[in-house]
């Protein structure tokens, strides 16, 4: 696992170089473009000041889509309970009580959703894939959802979580601006996603061995940021990520693929941050040279005091944890609470985890409960409060590659990847 993530710096670090140098494709956008808007995403703005969304472009000038997107009624197109979510305009956050006594996996009723614009409407029979590129021996391919489905089939358990999941806490936990959604915990879900494993589409449609970068693209609208249109939602995966576990996945939790979550193909990266986990796949482009979008140059990366100038790319989720109850629970005072929580970390499986109720003074063991070695660990903790008054509940955790979490997370101005220890507030009463 941790050469993977060598892997990954080695390959951002290659990337960085050849796009500045110039030698990339930059999409339609001249580099010096890109690095002044690089430099407006680094100056940290506070969270009330930040649009959580941004409006589309009507009539954009964009190459025609295989499907068309007509007028959505709203942003998300599933009822949105407030005993269930959160929701800050096109996003809608998982309340973590709305997970008591739930199973395994996310319920689609209860799964997060991160819209950059709003949920298409897609028709299945007219939907097409298509695939092209330097990187393809014998040209494009276009596959249908029927050619798709009759690939062979692959299952798998993987968590889709933001990588501004936990955002807010920069500002609540260690007073620090940071600009985009102001998420608590419950930008993360855990499905079970089937579909074609993207090596299996990769190899047919004749991927070249030569071939370095692949770009997967949204059919949602494209979406403009600081009256910028920055196009289709997409961001380049290196193609050994590609052939290893990405998959195509058409359904969720044994179901077809709501359109909220990207129907009727979406990619799954396990143990990848969100972006990478494109919804509406429309088209793939398969390249013998380097590729870029604004998702891996300007957005999605580490800018701050403990970064580089250009910023440090993101690849893997980090570890975190959660208490299956309402922000600000009250808890009846008197007797013993079995405390629910589940941890998770986009290296590899938990290995354990630990609770404080006073303050991170001492540290005990949770029991590990359910499946083990999944995408996410559930667990429980037997507490009985001292007596009535406020408490903060801690719980954090360590991943099978032996990272854990920290007390403070280092500061970079877009609020990625929140993996200290949440002290979340509870009143025994
Ligand atoms: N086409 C497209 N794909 C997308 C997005 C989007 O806005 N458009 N949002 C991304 C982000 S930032 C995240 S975190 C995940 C969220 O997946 P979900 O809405 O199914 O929970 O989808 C990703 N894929
Ligand atoms: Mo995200």
């Amino acid at each position: 696992m941790s050469t993977d993530r060598t892997d990954e710096h080695e390959y951002d670090a290659l990337r960085m170089r050849q796009w500045l140098a110039g030698e990339a494709d930059a999409r339609g956008l001249s580099r010096r473009h890109l690095l002044r808007l690089g430099t407006a995403a680094a100056a940290a703005v506070p969270l009330a000041a930040t649009p959580a969304l941004a409006v589309a472009a009507p009539g954009s000038a964009a190459p025609a889509a295989p499907a068309t997107a007509a007028e959505p009624a709203g942003p998300i197109r599933k009822p949105l309970p407030p005993e269930l979510f959160f929701t800050y305009g096109t996003n809608a956050e998982t309340r973590w009580e709305a997970m008591a006594g739930q199973g395994y996996h996310t319920p689609v009723d209860r799964f997060f959703v991160r819209n950059h614009t709003s949920t298409p409407e897609i028709d299945p029979e007219t939907w097409r894939l298509r695939l092209f590129g330097s990187g393809l021996r014998h040209g494009p391919v276009e596959l249908s959802l029927r050619d798709l489905r009759r690939l062979p089939a692959d299952t798998y358990d993987a968590a889709i979580e933001c990588t501004g999941n936990g955002r807010s806490f920069f500002t609540t936990q260690q007073g620090q601006p940071v600009s985009g959604t102001a998420w608590k915990l419950g930008a993360v879900g855990v499905a079970r996603w089937r579909g074609v494993r993207l090596s299996t589409v990769l190899r047919r449609a004749g991927i070249r061995p030569d071939a370095v970068d692949v770009l997967p693209e949204g059919l949602d609208d494209e979406w403009v940021s600081g009256g910028v249109n920055l196009g289709r939602v997409r961001r380049p995966l290196p193609v050994a990520k590609a052939m290893r576990d990405v998959l195509l996945a058409y359904e969720m939790n044994g179901e077809p693929l709501p359109p909220d979550h990207g129907f009727p193909v979406r990619v799954v990266v396990p143990g990848w941050i969100g972006i990478a986990a494109i919804k509406w796949l429309g088209r793939i482009e398969v390249s013998t040279g380097p590729l870029f979008s604004p998702w891996n140059t300007q957005f999605y990366r580490l800018f701050g005091p403990t970064y580089p100038a250009d910023g440090e790319l993101i690849g893997r989720q980090v570890v975190k944890s959660a208490f299956e109850l309402p922000w600000a629970a009250t808890l009846a005072a008197g007797r013993t609470h079995v405390l629910h929580g589940r941890s998770w970390s986009g290296n590899g499986p938990i290995r354990r985890v630990e609770v404080s109720t006073d303050g991170g003074a001492s540290w005990h063991p949770a029991t590990a409960t359910g499946r083990r070695g999944g995408a996410w660990q559930q667990w429980s903790y037997r507490w009985r409060p001292a007596g009535p008054g406020a408490y903060a509940l801690r719980a954090r955790a360590v991943d099978v590659t032996g990272a854990g979490q920290p007390e403070v997370t280092p500061f970079n101005t877009l609020g990625y990847l929140f993996d200290a220890v949440v002290a979340h507030p509870v009143t025994v009463a």
